[in-house]
């Protein structure tokens, strides 16, 4: 039985983690299928955005703790293990998770791999894995100290604390909160508007943003300028322009 749902709607490819007896924990077998559904999304020229959710209860509580219980570090180490999980934070294309309920350790992760984080009212975010010996192994050192800066990751990853939807959004972890009914919805429009852009411009749009998030300044601004001068090479900055000029909506994708 599959444990990721994968959908499409409209230009929107989605993702609905779907082990809710687990409350969603990431297992092997849910990144082999997240996997298999990036590779076949980002193949797919009419797919413009991913869209990542959960269910009401959990986006996900984190690693399959009973799938990490027997693992022992030769084994870890050797095999690179839970590496597999950068494909998320590298698919080329924009993604949207959809948080509701618990977003906790690599759900944390998964949602902090994602472009915009929409929560719910009641969500919940942390990085709790020092209460099970470990430290977080997906980039919660990493990009959640980004995110929100030393003090307050210092703060959630060392005392285990979750922090409510208002301080992750205050913090600059989540773009946007709505009730919890909502969503999904909202998720979806916002997955649904990028998507409805240039493919290729959103390609480009991504990756300096993540090089904004990688590199030193002076470094982003080159990939910026490079990424900015590319897209005078592209159909969309014709159409886009051309659009404008003629006081009419920009179709960047000729239907
Ligand atoms: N792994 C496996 N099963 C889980 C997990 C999990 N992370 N979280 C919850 N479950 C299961 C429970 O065992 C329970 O199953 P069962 O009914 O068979 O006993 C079911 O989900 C419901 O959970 P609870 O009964 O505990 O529900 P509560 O409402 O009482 O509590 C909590 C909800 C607070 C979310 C609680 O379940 C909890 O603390 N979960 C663990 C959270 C956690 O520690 N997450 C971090 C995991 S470690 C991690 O993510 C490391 C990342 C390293 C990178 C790897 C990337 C994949």
């Amino acid at each position: 039985m599959n444990v990721v749902d994968v959908t499409t709607e409209g230009r929107v490819g989605v993702l609905t983690l779907n082990r809710p007896g687990a409350l969603n924990a990431l297992n092997m077998q849910m990144l082999d299928e997240i996997t298999v559904a990036l590779d076949r999304f980002e193949a797919d020229p009419r797919i413009g955005a991913v869209l990542v959710r959960g269910s009401a209860r959990a986006f996900s509580a984190g690693a399959d703790i009973k799938e990490s219980q027997p693992r022992r570090f030769p084994q870890v180490f050797v095999e690179n293990w839970q590496a597999g999980w950068s494909r998320v934070a590298d698919c080329r294309l924009p993604m949207v998770a959809a948080v509701n309920g618990y977003a906790l350790g690599g759900g944390c992760e998964l949602a902090m791999s994602c472009d915009l984080v929409i929560a719910g009212q009641t969500a919940k975010f942390g990085q709790p894995e020092v209460t099970l010996g470990v430290i977080p192994g997906m980039g919660g050192t990493q990009r959640l100290t980004r995110a929100v800066g030393k003090a307050k990751a210092a703060d959630l990853l060392m005392t285990a604390r979750m922090m409510d939807a208002d301080e992750a959004e205050r913090a600059g972890l989540v773009s946007r909160i709505v009730p919890d009914a909502q969503v999904d919805d909202t998720a979806m429009a916002a997955a649904q508007t990028i998507a409805g852009f240039g493919r290729t411009t959103m390609q480009l749009l991504k990756e300096t943003l993540n090089a904004a998030f990688e590199t030193p300044l002076a470094e982003g601004l080159r990939v910026e300028k490079l990424a900015f001068h590319s897209c005078f090479a592209t159909p969309e900055q014709a159409e886009g322009m051309a659009a404008f000029a003629a006081k009419r909506a920009a179709n960047f994708h000729h239907e």
